[in-house]
């Protein structure tokens, strides 16, 4: 949109999670997400629309200027790299942690690369790679923790909440690479061109953020 303001967010958690801090900036959905299949949502606001994204796609979308704005995870952004993006704000919603994960009692062989299944392939290389440990980073799109059970690989790197997930399924959290929540962040030239509009809703957010 030239004028007005775009927001992207992913359905489940960030959407919800993004709520209370839409109606602390006084934005209201029309519609619901979970009920609706419309992939734009119009708001209480003639000029302000959210698109309902893959959480993955967040960034991408920002990065082009296809929404001015979005709400997307740290892990996600760390991913994609950040480039055409600012990052104003942490929102502290969706807390996770991202860390590596593998069967309970795994014991790393001495020799030999290790073999690690995640979606986040430039996470996991660049974490590695830092502590000097030669592996090999096979690209899954989910369902990783069937990585080990299956002997595609030794470890994963995930996002971690209760940890039950992995349990589940005979891993356990293993090495902590990052703490994450989620970001506003927001395009590069809709900074510039809806300064006003934009700067308004990062301090309407970070005065709910602070009310938590
Ligand atoms: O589902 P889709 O493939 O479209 O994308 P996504 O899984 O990235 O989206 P979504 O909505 O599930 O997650 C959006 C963001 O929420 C992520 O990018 C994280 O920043 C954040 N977040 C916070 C989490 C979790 N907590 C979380 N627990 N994202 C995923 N999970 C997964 C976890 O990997 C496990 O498989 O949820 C499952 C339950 O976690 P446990 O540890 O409580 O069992
Ligand atoms: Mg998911």
């Amino acid at each position: 949109m030239k004028h007005g303001l775009t927001i992207a967010l992913s359905k489940g958690r960030i959407y919800k999670e993004t709520l209370p801090l839409l109606a602390a900036a006084g934005i209201e959905p029309l519609d619901d997400p979970e009920k609706s299949r419309k992939l734009i949502l119009d708001t209480n606001h003639d000029d302000v629309k959210l698109v309902i994204i893959r959480a993955s796609d967040v960034p991408t979308y920002v990065q082009y200027g296809a929404a001015d704005v979005g709400v997307a995870g740290k892990d996600v952004l760390m991913e994609h790299g950040g480039e055409g993006l600012y990052e104003p704000l942490d929102l502290k919603i969706a807390r996770c942690k991202l860390m590596t994960a593998g069967p309970v009692g795994f014991v790393e062989p001495k020799q030999g690369r290790l073999r690690i299944a995640t979606k986040f392939v430039n996470c996991a290389q660049r974490y590695f790679a830092e502590q000097g440990r030669q592996v090999e980073v096979i690209k899954l799109y989910g369902s990783m923790e069937l990585g080990p059970i299956v002997g595609l690989s030794d470890l994963i790197v995930d996002v971690v909440d209760t940890g039950n997930t992995l349990r589940a399924n005979g891993l356990e959290p293993m090495e902590h690479i990052a703490d994450i929540s989620s970001r506003l962040v927001v395009n590069k030239a809709s900074m510039k061109m809806k300064h006003a509009r934009v700067q308004q809703l990062i301090e309407r957010f970070a005065a709910a953020v602070e009310s938590e």
